[in-house]
């Protein structure tokens, strides 16, 4: 091995992946054009990755998820998809989607990236089988289009850690020794049909591990080792510093290990330390698989030149596969050329890592290895951001500001609300491609977007809702909408990038300093409350989830970003209260998707990340009601910083888990406003009056109906008025029963 990455996008560069899977789905389309598709963007990406590279890793193809792939192959499939009587492919679409009243499973954080894999549900009872033979089938099909791959599976010590028990206090790793027997009988099949390599993605062992997870690593790589009929072992980690993982992988009888230099450079030094890499491969990943910026090769190649000694061989790979970046910079036509200058996506990046292995071997210094500028500077942000004392937050405390905000807004006890967005119709979604497309008129785009804001906003009087929003038929993607309209971003045409199954984003581009060149919402929401004696609420994503689901720039600590970001909000929300708005919600869904996988990280992240929400929010009035909205279970590691933000009043995702998010609020004494979601905008069921009123009694238990807020548990753009009507008459029938 010279070359190589860890992984690759499968969506395909102009999405064909996602279109084949939604027509299948829908019927418009058949099962074998789908696998048509899926062949053709197979062998396109062979045929791509060998043109660089001289290891090409396989199996890299998904029609929806790696992880949930794994839990099919070795026939860890739910009772209630079995029970369907599917094909094996609608099963898995089963398992993935859910379908008849069989649940979906669960979908989850890739560790602390933007894409999501699906929760294999384990239990003691688990028996695993070897029944699926795929990365053995795409190793053949490679080979018969003459190309040599490794192929990549999920290690087994990170499937069992990934996965959930479906039963109290039962931890999957526990089976590891039974699912690694499985691993063998797969290593010998992929032996038998001549792969030389397999690489087995351990990147469980990027967050903290105990010594049982440790002594599982270390019994499954001695027992896959001292096979006989086996291919030569590479175990990846990624995403952050393996720890104490990889001293027992280098005891390891495993003929590699791949490490992030990226997001652990610190890891150059421990390699030097353990001698018994001398006899085997690292890949040093130098190349960020999950970033856009062109790599500093000067740097890279010295990284590389470094650990030569200290290894047996050295090959110059990505720190993680690059299913986080997009496919290719070439086919972008609108970036500006400076930043344009800086950037490289996968396609480039595989350039990279070929020009590192050329030099690394002959040898030869990097020559055209310049270091990229860096972001551009915005001297009157840089000023304004060091004058700013150290802690700047709401001047006025929790109970005087809800005084004021009571008397200004006169709430009733149970106060309705909804997360912010309302559907978004065929006609909006048509109406935005026109006026892209130069077919609709500025003009008559905002005409529409005022009308169908109109009409949102009777809807919500109608039904009775308390506080109401605007409806954001004005935006696509949050975050895409706030940095088309910031200083410092830039977008892309096609920077697709996979988030889970066929749904994609594509994230902004942060490249310079952030400011705002004008107000972004104010007209909008103005309009609105002109329209309506109720207090309508201005709606904002935070500095967090804006950097969550951007591209960030790494010349910078993110913590100094969120300051911009802050910063530009911060005015926003000022020209809001000046526009007569009383009510701001501030989003902060990502909040938890940014802690850091190692809990000695995480106070760090949480002090920059709390405080620049408190930033952002430190200019609005006492008796302006600051809203936060927060997606996604698992307060628990957040719960304090939560508290924190010092928000009135904080919506939560909260539907599925029953409200049990109440328990950790109660135990840290949260006392101000709070909106446990009652309606799971997740799923298509409409809920019934009594099911709300169920959720209600149980919430009124925790929090005095003073500081209740009902509310849908999420933003409702991706359901249709068929069920978001009757559920918010059900929401608000329930709370206006309570309140007699
Ligand atoms: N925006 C961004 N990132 C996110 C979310 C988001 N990450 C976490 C979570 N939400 C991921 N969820 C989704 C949900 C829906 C879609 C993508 C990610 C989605 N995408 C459209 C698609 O693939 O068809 C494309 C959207 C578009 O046209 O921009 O539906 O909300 N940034
Ligand atoms: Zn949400």
């Amino acid at each position: 091995l010279r070359t190589t990455v860890l992984g690759y996008p499968r969506i395909g560069p102009r999405r064909e992946l996602k279109r084949a899977l939604e027509n299948y789905w829908s019927g418009r389309g058949t099962q074998a054009e789908l696998l048509e598709v899926a062949a053709k963007l197979r062998a396109d990406t062979w045929r791509e990755l060998s043109r660089s590279l001289d290891s090409v890793p396989g199996n890299t193809f998904s029609f929806y998820d790696q992880v949930l792939d794994t839990a099919v192959l070795f026939d860890a499939v739910p009772r209630r998809f079995r029970e369907l009587g599917l094909s094996e492919l609608d099963t898995y679409f089963a398992m993935a989607r859910g379908r008849d009243g069989a649940a979906a499973m669960e979908l989850t954080k890739w560790f602390d990236t933007n894409y999501h894999y699906l929760v294999p549900e384990l239990s003691a009872d688990t028996k695993f089988a070897l029944v699926g033979d795929k990365p053995v089938q795409e190793f053949t099909e490679a080979l018969a289009q003459g190309v040599h791959t490794r192929p990549v599976l999920v290690g087994p010590a990170t499937f069992l850690l990934l996965s959930k028990g479906t039963e109290p206090g039962f931890a999957p790793i526990t089976l590891i020794d039974q699912l690694v027997d499985r691993y063998a009988e797969l290593l010998g099949k992929l032996a038998d049909a001549g792969a030389e390599w397999v690489q087995l993605d351990e990147h469980a062992y990027a967050a903290d591990r105990g010594e049982a997870e440790l002594d599982a690593l270390r019994r499954a790589y001695d027992k896959l080792g001292k096979l006989a009929n086996r291919p030569r072992l590479l175990v990846a980690g990624g995403y952050g510093d393996l720890g104490p993982a990889l001293a027992v992988l280098a005891e390891s009888p495993v003929e590699a290990i791949a490490v992030d230099l990226v997001s652990a450079p610190d890891t150059v030094r421990r390699i030097a330390g353990l001698t018994s890499l001398r006899d085997k491969t690292l890949l040093a990943g130098v190349v960020d698989g999950r970033n856009v910026w062109r790599t500093d090769l000067r740097a890279a190649a010295s990284v590389c030149a470094s650990l030569l000694g200290s290894v047996g061989s050295l090959t110059v790979s990505s720190s993680t596969s690059l299913l986080h970046v997009p496919y290719d910079l070439d086919a972008e036509t609108g970036l500006e050329p400076e930043v344009r200058g800086r950037l490289a996506f996968a396609r480039q990046k595989l350039a990279e890592i070929a020009t590192l292995g050329r030099a690394l071997h002959a040898g030869a210094s990097i020559q055209n290895g310049a270091v990229p500028a860096a972001g551009s500077r915005d001297e009157q942000v840089r000023a304004r951001i060091a004058a700013l004392t150290p802690q700047h937050r709401r001047r006025v405390d929790y109970s005087e500001r809800a005084a004021a905000q009571q008397e200004r807004l006169g709430l009733p006890p149970l106060a309705t609300t909804t997360i912010g967005s309302f559907p978004q119709t065929t006609e909006i979604r048509k109406a935005r491609a026109e006026v892209r497309a130069g077919r609709l008129s500025e003009q008559d785009y905002q005409q529409r977007m005022r009308e169908e804001i109109e009409r949102v906003i009777r809807l919500q009087e109608e039904i009775g809702l308390d506080v109401l929003v605007h409806g954001e038929p004005e935006r696509n993607d949050m975050v895409q909408y706030f940095a088309e309209n910031l200083v410092g971003f830039a977008a892309t045409e096609l920077g697709w990038v996979q988030s889970y199954g066929s749904r994609c984003v594509r994230p902004p581009i942060l490249h310079g300093d952030v400011s705002r060149r004008n107000p972004i919402t104010v007209e909008w929401t103005a309009h609105a409350q002109s329209l309506t004696s109720k207090p309508v609420k201005g709606m904002l994503t935070g500095p967090v989830t804006i950097l969550a689901w951007s591209f960030v720039r790494d010349d910078q600590p993110l913590a100094d970003t969120a300051q911009q970001v802050a910063l530009a909000l911060r005015d926003e929300i000022t020209d809001l209260e000046a526009a007569g708005i009383g009510v701001v919600q501030v989003d902060e869904p990502a909040l938890r998707e940014l802690l850091p996988l190692r809990a000695e990280d995480r106070p760090a992240y949480l002090e920059w990340a709390v405080e620049s929400f408190r930033l952002a929010t430190s200019g609005a009035a006492s008796a302006t009601q600051i809203h936060t909205h927060l997606c996604y279970s698992e307060f628990g590691d957040v719960i304090g910083a939560i508290d924190g933000l010092d928000a009135d009043v904080t919506t939560i995702e909260a539907a599925r888990s029953r409200m049990e998010v109440l328990d950790d609020l109660r135990a840290i004494g949260f006392r101000r406003g709070v909106g446990p979601g009652v309606y799971d905008i997740h799923s298509p069921l409409v809920p019934a009056e009594h099911e709300v009123t169920e959720l209600l009694r149980a919430a009124v238990q925790a929090v005095p109906a003073e500081r209740l807020w009902v509310n849908p548990d999420c933003g409702l753009k991706t359901r249709d008025y068929a069920e978001v009507e009757p559920a918010l008459r059900a929401l608000v029938g329930s709370a206006r029963a309570l309140r007699g």
